[in-house]
């Protein structure tokens, strides 16, 4: 028996190459964009990195671009406070997006980006899949599930990527995969593969960007 969510098969050597060679430009930054009026226009394939404050959004693009500090990342949470859009060639938006949750900034501030986060997250006509990072030490939150209730009833699809698996033991992995999993299937919008990543040791990043360029 297969289970459900299972974690993503490597991918084929065209696959990984095809993931190769988009990031192989590195990227560029394009905005910040702080309204939805500020959004570039909906022309290209466009994927976001969404997560709770400090799961390591950031980071994780940098790691997908190969470029140390293309997205800022930082120890303290709530660093992104932008909707930042990165181009890859002329083919695709990457977006970091601010975390929700905890984050180390004042409350209006806070209510401010948390608005227009779950605008953009339900309303990007251009917004072909949601990744929504899951730390693999804590598993999915109640945030988390508030996030893919929205994303459910938008209709926007999105695939779990499991952060920082470098900071647990496999046991201790297979644990919060469980209950990740337990988690996913009160969801609709949720794509049945998980992807397990450090963006410190470089892990799951083949995958990740073989899923972006392979995207129909
Ligand atoms: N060990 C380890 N640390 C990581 C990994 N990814 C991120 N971190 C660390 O986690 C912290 C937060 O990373 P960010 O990439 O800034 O997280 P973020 O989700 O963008 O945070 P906000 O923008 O504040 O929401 C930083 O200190 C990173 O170095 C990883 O794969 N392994
Ligand atoms: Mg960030």
């Amino acid at each position: 028996m297969s289970l459900p969510f299972p974690l993503a098969e490597a991918p084929s050597p065209a696959a990984e190459e095809a993931g190769r060679k988009l990031f192989a430009t590195g990227g560029d930054f394009l905005k910040g964009v702080v309204a939805m009026s500020g959004m570039p226009p909906a022309d290209r394939l466009e994927v976001c990195f969404a997560g709770r404050s400090n799961v390591g959004k950031s980071s994780l693009i940098n790691a997908l671009t190969g470029r140390r500090s293309l997205a800022r990342a930082s120890n303290t949470p709530g660093r992104t406070q932008e909707i930042n859009f990165f181009t890859l060639e002329e083919s695709h938006y990457l977006v970091d997006l601010p975390g929700y949750g905890f984050a180390n900034a004042p409350v209006a501030v806070v209510a401010k980006w948390q608005a227009l986060l779950k605008a953009y997250l339900s309303g990007r006509p251009s917004l072909r899949r949601a990744f929504v990072l899951i730390d693999s030490r804590h598993g999915v939150k109640a945030v988390d599930a508030e996030i893919m209730g929205l994303l459910d009833r938008s209709a926007v699809p999105f695939q779990t990527v499991l952060t920082k698996a470098d900071k647990v033991k496999d046991a201790e992995r297979e644990k919060v995969l469980d209950q990740v999993r337990g988690a996913l299937a009160k969801h609709p919008a949720a794509f049945p593969e998980l992807i397990v990543t450090s963006s410190e040791k470089g892990w799951g990043i083949p995958t990740l960007r073989a899923t972006i360029a392979t995207m129909e």
